[in-house]
């Protein structure tokens, strides 16, 4: 089968890579190259950093109105392309095709919610103390932005930090995961396609190493990254030494709590998608649920029953309902993390194998998986897999799901499944979490709404939404006198 030739955008022209030799492959038939080429080296990210520098005044003048076009016609790019570029997300990252189509929709979603900024107001008037005067604040661009995005949604998550960051006036370099570079050449594409100017969103599919400038650069205004808590960590030490803003979207170990006046069916299917969609390789994944011991008995009925109902298989196949993970090392962690908690005392209620799966003997798929854990304390209770695996305690009641649901540092997502009003003001008040999801999964993230988490899960201003527009704008307010009369 041909693959596709990887190549990066710089200043508006596709040039071939002058580092090292790189392909993605088929996490379901890992023989199979998706895209190859070469990786960008240090001197494109260079090449990369000042063709953003020299679109930046050109892009900050545009009117918003102008920019919100370019970003309509590339969701109009990506949704007459979402069969086809969804298939190809589902070859490059493993995610079924139709979760794979409905990514590049929403990628689509996200471009169009954010190029309505333009018909929205653009800053704040305030009353004046003193007679003569208002106040205003206005917001500008903050220059340059760097983006460092991963492989778990390799459209969407781009899509949600690229579309703010140039629909606010912001230049843009881009460093995608080596895992999914085609998907991020799409993207990038819809949008040079659209006519965006040259220079305004460059992408360099490079390694860390040679991508390093782009947290330090003095030109580098901000940088957002989304991934795991121990990069997020590190690139902010990085950039806050050099003085630059982060944005981290990070790790998370989300609970759902089901509580004995929940409907159980219903709070099942809902933990089920959300540990198992996307083959749990979500930092919104549902990893671990809390249930009442007077509903635990048929809850964890229904989940196995969901659980083993989902087909694990080919993306691109028919019927499949969770594909592989993205790599076979990731994978092996997880299964090991089962294991050892199997030697601690944990049941496995389902899972924890490497599924045959016909035409793909290499893949790196894993069970969906549900292991009954019998303490908080327990390892698969804390820490975060990103991989098919659910853990369940059984509690006596809301008070103890709660507390237990509240332990360890992140704080990204948490669904409580209950009827009580009282209880669900409880999980407002007392969950220290940045989503909460009442009746539904942990996971998801509408485009017009706040996205972000609070501790270990989330630093700096939250994505999406108007709330997207505090990390892409700087203010300056304005004391408008008008002088003496
Ligand atoms: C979702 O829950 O649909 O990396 C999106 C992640 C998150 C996005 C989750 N930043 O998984």
């Amino acid at each position: 089968m041909s693959h596709a030739t990887i190549e990066h955008l710089i200043d508006g022209r596709w040039v071939p890579g002058d580092g090292a030799e790189f392909a993605s492959t088929s996490p379901a038939r890992p023989e199979i190259a998706v895209a190859a080429g070469r990786l960008a080296s240090s001197s494109q990210v260079a090449e990369a950093i000042a063709a953003a520098d020299a679109a930046r005044a050109g892009w900050a003048e545009t009117p918003m109105a102008e920019r919100a076009t370019v970003l309509r016609r590339a969701a109009d790019i990506l949704r007459g392309n979402a069969a086809e570029w969804g298939a190809e997300l589902a070859q490059e990252e493993g995610k079924t095709l139709a979760e794979g189509i409905g990514e590049v929709n929403r990628a689509a979603a996200v471009l169009d919610f954010q190029a309505g900024e333009s018909d929205r107001d653009a800053g704040e008037i305030f009353h004046s103390p003193r007679r003569g005067e208002r106040i205003e604040v206005v917001r500008k661009p903050v220059g340059v932005v760097s983006l460092i995005t991963p492989f778990n949604f390799p459209i969407a998550i781009p899509a949600w930090k690229a579309a703010p960051a140039l629909i606010h006036g912001n230049t843009v370099v881009w460093k995608p995961a080596q895992t999914v570079p085609l998907l991020a050449m799409r993207l990038a594409g819809a949008l040079h396609d659209a006519g965006l100017p040259p220079g305004v969103l460059n992408l360099v599919a490079s390694s860390s190493a040679d991508a390093s400038t782009m947290l330090v650069d003095p030109r580098i205004r901000a940088v957002t990254f989304t991934g795991s808590t121990k990069v997020g960590r590190t690139i902010a030490a990085t950039c806050a030494a050099a003085g630059i803003p982060v944005q981290a979207e990070m790790g998370g170990k989300n609970p759902a709590v089901v509580l004995a006046d929940a409907d159980i069916p219903h709070a099942a299917s809902q933990v089920i998608a959300g540990a198992f969609n996307s083959t749990g390789q979500k930092c919104t994944a549902t990893s671990r649920v809390a249930v009442v011991r007077s509903v635990a008995e048929e809850f964890l009925a229904e989940l196995v029953a969901g659980a083993t109902a989902r087909v694990t298989g080919d993306p691109l196949a028919d019927g499949t309902s969770m594909g592989p993970m993205i790599d076979s090392v990731p994978r092996d962690d997880a299964l090991a993390a089962v294991r050892a908690g199997v030697d601690r005392g944990a049941e496995i209620l389902c899972g924890g194998n490497i599924p045959e799966v016909p035409g793909c003997a290499g893949g790196h798929f894993m069970e969906p998986t549900i292991v009954r854990v019998d303490s908080p304390e327990d390892a698969l209770w804390r820490d975060e897999l990103f991989a098919p695996v659910l853990a369940v305690l059984v509690v006596e009641d809301a008070a103890e799901a709660f507390r237990t649901s509240d332990l360890g540092e992140y704080g990204l997502t948490a669904a409580v499944f209950t009827d009580s009003l009282a209880a669900t003001f409880d999980a407002i008040d007392d969950l220290e979490v940045g989503i909460l999801h009442v009746n539904s999964e942990s996971a998801g993230a509408d485009p017009h709404v706040p996205f972000g988490g609070a501790g270990a899960s989330g630093l700096g201003p939250k994505e999406q939404g108007r709330a997207a527009r505090d990390f892409f704008t700087r203010t300056t307010t304005i004391y408008l006198g008008r002088g003496p009369r």
